[in-house]
């Protein structure tokens, strides 16, 4: 490797560390990289939770090749192009139960989260509740880098550095809990009673104050909190009474990751707007979105005469044709492959493998849901996440992917992952969790 490291500010990584000792990717096919050494490093993390239907899907790269070709970039403010419209209508008909009839384009899971905010306030005033302009997040939550998305979150190094936020901001308290739910296998029995701390919030601020509430239902960068049983219907539940939005981000659920293709399928609860990005494209071309239930674009429609613009949002890329070819030939792939069914199949042979872990020294929690998963480790004294970073490290000299947060360990493999695939994983993970300091 010739090139110079030094110009590249990397993102969200220890920049001197990395290139001290580098970690190049030069080529992907299926579940696996090839390092820029030329060895084969097995994928444990779709890339970074994006890559769902296998790397360079040959039908994938086929299409953006042709688009790219063909019309390389069209407007879409007061414009527009044949697939943009195509792909919104194979999303909401993905949608469970036509309940989300509206697709906003974005180009980033982050983008999303900030377009699904300012839908929901701006909704609230168009029917003349203008007062509602609160929004409600969770500690823990990850919802991108954006100004609105960091006031939202609750990670605290990703706020503490960027001055006062966005105001009116309350966050709920975090579900994650290891004395009464360690080594939970899928949903947690203990903790749907947190979902009524929202009640409180309300009480505190009054419900006329408040636009959306915003959650994870799957929280994934955060170390992947699965949802209590009943937490997610109760948060429904007190939206619905209060009449506040409630906003699913399922920039890591949705498309397949639990074997479903959106969350709000497999839990069963219907938010009223959702942000997705990542596996939109199974992340060959950075692209997001942002779902809407029927009802509220008309409530633009209503407010804003004939002729005027009803909502002054969008990106120069929203809805970009390479993006939208991707995303079409990416749909059919799932489709044509069965992947989400195929991550279905695989839920419970995954429970297991990640399970077998228990025990393994360090270990003090694993959990997992669909084909997500994550595995906590019990951290240096004093030097948090050092552990963790040292098995990434170990598990990538053997050959496999991993991500870490802290010191928690996050699986979430692409949905064309085998059995033996899996084997391998577990088997390279429990030979380093061995030999880990
Ligand atoms: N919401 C959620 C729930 C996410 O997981 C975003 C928003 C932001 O998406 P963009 O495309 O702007 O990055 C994400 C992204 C990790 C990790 O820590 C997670 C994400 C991104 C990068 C790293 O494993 N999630
Ligand atoms: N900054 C400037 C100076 C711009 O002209 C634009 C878009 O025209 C933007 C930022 C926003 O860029 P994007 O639409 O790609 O988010």
């Amino acid at each position: 490797m010739s090139s110079n490291l030094d110009a590249f500010w990397m993102p969200f990584t220890a920049n001197r560390q990395f290139k001290a000792h580098p970690r190049l990717l030069a080529a992907a096919k299926e579940m696996h990289y090839t390092s820029h050494d030329g060895r084969q490093i097995l994928d444990g993390i779709a890339g970074l939770w994006c890559v769902n239907a296998g790397h360079c899907h040959p039908k994938i790269v086929e299409a953006i090749q042709k688009q790219v070709a063909t019309l390389d970039f069209a407007p879409t403010f007061q414009m527009g192009h044949p697939g943009v419209f195509e792909l919104a209508q194979r999303l909401v008909e993905m949608m469970p139960g036509g309940n989300f009839d509206r697709v906003f384009f974005t180009n980033s899971g982050s983008e999303s989260v900030d377009t699904a905010l300012k839908i929901a306030i701006a909704y609230h005033r168009v029917r003349g509740e203008g007062s509602r302009v609160r929004l409600i997040g969770r500690e823990r939550g990850y919802h991108g880098v954006g100004f609105g998305g960091i006031s939202v979150g609750g990670i605290g190094a990703n706020r503490k550095f960027f001055g006062s936020l966005i105001p009116g901001v309350d966050h709920l308290p975090h579900t994650h809990n290891l004395e009464h739910n360690a080594f939970s296998r899928g949903q947690p029995p203990w903790g749907a009673h947190l979902a009524d701390e929202l009640e409180r919030i309300v009480t505190l601020h009054d419900a006329s104050t408040i636009a959306a509430v915003i959650v994870e239902p799957v929280a994934g960068s955060t170390g992947v909190l699965i949802p209590p049983v009943g937490y997610l219907e109760r948060l429904r539940a007190i939206c619905d009474k209060y009449g506040i939005l409630l906003i699913f981000d399922e920039v890591i659920t949705g498309f397949g990751r639990l074997g479903t293709s959106f969350a709000t399928e497999y839990f069963g609860v219907t938010p009223d707007l959702v942000a997705v990005a990542k596996g939109i494209t199974s992340g060959t071309i950075p692209m997001g979105a942002v779902f809407t239930r029927q009802g509220i674009y008309d409530a633009f429609m209503d407010a804003a005469a004939e002729g005027a613009i009803e909502l002054f949002h969008g990106y120069t890329y929203s809805g970009h044709p390479a993006a939208c070819a991707a995303a079409l030939a990416t749909l059919d792939v799932y489709e044509e492959e069965g992947l989400f069914a195929h991550a279905s199949h695989l839920a419970s042979y995954w429970e297991d493998c990640i399970h077998s872990l228990r025990g393994l020294p360090h270990v003090i929690d694993v959990r997992n849901l669909g084909l997500v998963g994550a595995i906590e480790l019990e951290p240096l004294p004093g030097k948090p996440a050092v552990r963790a970073m040292d098995c990434l490290q170990r598990c990538y000299d053997k050959g496999l992917l991993i991500r870490t947060t802290g010191d928690i360990i996050a699986l979430s493999p692409p949905l064309i992952v085998k059995k033996d695939h899996i084997e391998q994983m577990f088997e390279i993970l429990s030979q380093v969790l061995r030999g880990l300091p």
